[in-house]
């Protein structure tokens, strides 16, 4: 299409043209970002064309990964540094007087996720695509992604999110490809020549269509795809009121269920996920099946992963398949079955796992059901056997027990391979959380510790540093971000560190001029950058953060010698539209951050700032610009954490709890290069279960957190006196379930460490050096080769010699 500048510029203006029917001077930067996404797209067809002819040439085993959510963000950027065209884009688009920068901000984000199992999958793609691994994506195309937040008055107001309002450039409508997935009726069964057969009648028909995205690999010629599925309504004749058919059916991909813990039970977010495994596994099997025939050697050929439990209908979805329609006997079918699929568990939270009823499972999906209960049979003998008589084992571990499917134990029966995102996480699963299931099936765990692209969250996010690294230690790196632990060489060279500093300097400047921007706060550049963004939740405790920093306050107020070097607590977090906990701790957030921001008396030596909307492309510009990075949740809770890599890998230090995958960070930073505070994973769990806590006692024997937590409804904050008291209550009379009273003054002391640190430049660049370093095995390409390897038995595809 283009191999140069000039040629660029060409086909650039021509398009333009062409398609905005507009000449240059008179197109808006819309059209501009428009033309160039389209062409981008058409840049791929033609490998994206060759890997898929190439993997079916080489009967490649292919990897599906069925998510709920991908949360991708922006393509554009990302697109162009995967494809190197970048720099050429950018120069010819500059000689047109057009600044790259502005077309990109055009793009809206496609939040199709809540947060990090939605961003995991994302990074995962990229990763499979730069690996040239042969593994696709497989999802839904909601209309509304995660919800926008507005702050008013300090308050949360969720907006419906609109990405698809001007299109979306890289998507292709394949509706050639449809696929009808049937909801409701009956299944009539019958004897055939000895055989039983099963037939779903009356069922309602909802057409998927598909939607593809090239996912396009680093440096590589492999682009994979990522299938969105938008449900629509079916040419099958029906027998009620078609707008209310339309409309039920349309809803089934409209909105992202906006949270990322509660188990919804809502039948649409049932339907959605069989929509999304019905579509899916259909179109795997159609195209199996014209490749190879008959599906007897399909696990052999096929992996299927699922992310979390909210895809596990995969498994009845494959077993009916193999019975109904191959005709293959049940112990096949489940030979079959079992070696194809594979579980990641996310999370260990009660609360989250996804429970269902009978009476809205079976109903609706009448013949997964039966599969369901066959399964969950067949299961329950086989404990009998291991277990006799032990009846309350056996009613633990039943798939189906108290007329409720139990997703998470399906899915641990129907996968060849279960596994936690970080060791502990892992190792909780295995001694506490599944242990009646590792005791049963001890083979079928593993970890794998999650990981984030390397490409978006530093070259794409920081290209100063970027730069900086390659000048140091060359490019390897970026095909083998291990390699960054060259970088260690450079930690007395005091010119390295010195264009560190600055180049840190540099990115805090671009954030506060949009935290200005966005909020009018103005913040001083010279301070600590100390950055808390991710979802709001109780267990990740964001309370403990700003609990501190009204006891910081405090100490600035009663003392005017106290000595703290400045600080700007920045905080980003969307929180559940129904959560009214979370919703107060934005509140509480925006209210400490009025009254800290207007008091002159502190001389500007505390800011406190709540970005909205935090998002992929806002937080983009956050972790380049991040001193401190506050990974604080109650330890045992936060399953692995992957915004904390994000934060060092940007040379950020952690203060944290040794939760998730911050141990392993600390495991390869070294205890002197990260603040690691609290209460540990086992004293957490040992409370849990033999009680012994008190925070009244710690509220009454330290005066500090008397003070702070009195503050919530004395009257302190003047006008919202009341609007506190849910947290008040939570942390003295509901006895402060996630430990923050009982961690506070340990947070306090390792806030003090921060504080001598930063102040020593030299020392703190040499640890700010250390976990940038150490940050390549925290790379999804570790974690997806691991992946590949261990779990899925897939190999990477030539290279072809085209193009
Ligand atoms: O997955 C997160 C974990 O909390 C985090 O520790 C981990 O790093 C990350 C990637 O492994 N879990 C998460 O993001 N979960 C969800 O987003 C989620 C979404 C929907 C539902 C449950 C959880 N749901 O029940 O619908």
């Amino acid at each position: 299409m283009f191999s140069n500048k000039m040629e660029f510029k060409e086909t650039f203006l021509r398009r333009l043209e062409m398609t905005c029917g507009k000449s240059f001077a008179e197109s808006t930067k819309r059209d501009q970002y428009d033309t160039l996404g389209n062409m981008i797209r058409e840049y791929v067809s033609l490998n994206w064309i060759e890997t898929k002819e190439k993997n079916r040439v080489a009967k490649n085993k292919q990897v599906y990964y069925l998510s709920i959510e991908f949360l991708l963000g922006r393509l554009l950027r990302h697109n162009l540094i995967n494809l190197k065209i970048d720099q050429v884009v950018s120069e010819g688009l500059a000689e047109l007087g057009i600044h790259l920068d502005e077309i990109e901000d055009v793009e809206v984000d496609a939040a199709l996720g809540n947060g990090g199992l939605g961003r995991l999958a994302a990074c995962f793609l990229d990763s499979l695509a730069s690996l040239n691994l042969p593994g696709h994506g497989c999802g839904i195309r909601y209309k509304h992604g995660l919800f926008e937040q507005k702050i008013v008055d300090g308050y949360q107001v969720e907006l419906p999110e609109q990405w698809l309002r001007h299109g979306h450039v890289w998507e292709v409508r394949k509706a050639d490809l449809s696929i009808e997935v049937p909801f409701w009726g009956k299944v009539e069964v019958s004897e055939e020549n000895g055989r039983m057969i099963f037939r779903h009648v009356n069922a309602e028909m909802i057409t998927a269509v598909p939607y593809d995205m090239p996912v396009v690999g680093y440096e590589t010629e492999t682009v994979n795809t990522l299938r969105l599925w938008n449900a629509e309504p079916s040419p099958y004749p029906i027998n009620r009121d078609i707008m209310q058919y339309k409309r039920e059916t349309e809803s089934v991909s409209e909105f992202l269920y906006p949270d990322d813990t509660h188990d919804e039970g809502k039948i649409l977010r049932l339907k959605q996920q069989y929509f999304l495994v019905s579509a899916s596994i259909r179109s795997i099997v159609r195209s199996y099946r014209k490749q190879y025939g008959s599906l007897v050697d399909f696990h052999q050929h096929i992996s299927i992963h699922i992310n979390d439990t909210h895809p596990v209908l995969a498994i009845p979805e494959l077993m009916r398949i193999l019975i109904d329609e191959e005709q293959l006997s049940w112990d096949e079918a489940w030979h079959i079955t079992l070696n194809t699929i594979s579980y990641t568990n996310h999370t260990t939270l009660a609360e989250a796992l996804e429970k269902w009823p009978i009476r809205i499972f079976q109903p609706l999906l009448p013949r997964i059901y039966m599969i369901v209960n066959e399964i969950n049979e067949r299961f329950c003998k086989n404990l009998w056997d291991l277990y006799p008589g032990d009846w309350n084992r056996i009613e633990e571990m039943a798939i189906i027990a108290h007329d409720q499917i139990k997703m998470a134990h399906l899915a641990l029966v129907g996968s060849h391979s279960v596994n936690g995102v970080a060791e502990l996480h892992t190792e909780i699963l295995k001694k506490r959380e599944m242990k009646n299931f590792y005791e049963v099936y001890p083979e079928k765990f593993n970890n794998k510790t999650n990981g984030i692209t390397h490409r978006r969250w530093l070259i794409k996010s920081n290209p100063k540093l970027t730069d900086l690294i390659c000048d140091a230690i060359g490019n390897d790196w970026i095909h083998k971000p291990e390699l960054l632990e060259k970088l260690e060489a450079f930690k007395e060279d005091s010119v390295f560190l010195n264009q560190m500093f600055l180049i840190k300097k540099l990115n805090k400047e671009l954030l506060a001029k949009r935290i200005q921007d966005q909020t009018g706060i103005v913040v001083d550049t010279s301070s600590i950058f100390d950055i808390q963004v991710k979802r709001l939740h109780a267990y990740k405790r964001q309370l403990l953060n700003i609990l501190h920093i009204m006891h910081l306050y405090n100490r600035l107020k009663e003392d005017s010698s106290f000595n703290m070097y400045p600080r700007t607590f920045i905080f980003g977090a969307k929180a559940s539209p129904g959560y009214y906990y979370a919703k107060k701790i934005i509140k509480l957030i925006n209210t400490v951050a009025e009254k800290v921001n207007n008091d002159a008396s502190i001389n500007g030596k505390l800011k406190v700032v709540f970005l909205e909307n935090y998002r992929v492309s806002l937080a983009e510009d956050i972790f380049p610009a991040a001193d401190v990075s506050e990974q604080i949740s109650t330890a045992s809770k936060e399953a692995s954490g992957t915004g904390n890599m994000k934060f060092m890998m940007n040379g950020a230090l952690t203060v944290g709890t040794l939760d998730g995958a911050n141990i392993e960070i600390k495991d390869r930073v070294g205890d002197e290069n990260i603040f690691i505070f609290g209460l540990k994973a086992e004293e957490v769990l040992n409370y849990y279960q033999h009680g012994g806590y008190r925070s009244m006692e710690y509220y009454h024997h330290d005066k500090r957190i008397r003070k702070v937590v009195d503050q919530l409804t004395n009257g302190f904050f003047e006008g919202v006196e009341d609007e506190f008291e849910a947290i008040y209550d939570s942390l003295l009379m509901q006895n402060d379930h996630y430990f923050v009273l009982r961690d506070f003054a340990s947070y306090i002391q390792i806030q003090r460490d921060v504080d001598t640190a930063y102040k020593n430049q030299q020392k703190w660049l040499q640890m700010s050096l250390m976990n940038i370093a150490k940050s390549g095995y925290f790379s999804s390409d570790r974690t997806i080769e691991q992946y590949a390897k261990e779990i899925w038995s897939i190999k990477p595809v030539g290279q072809f010699t085209t193009s």
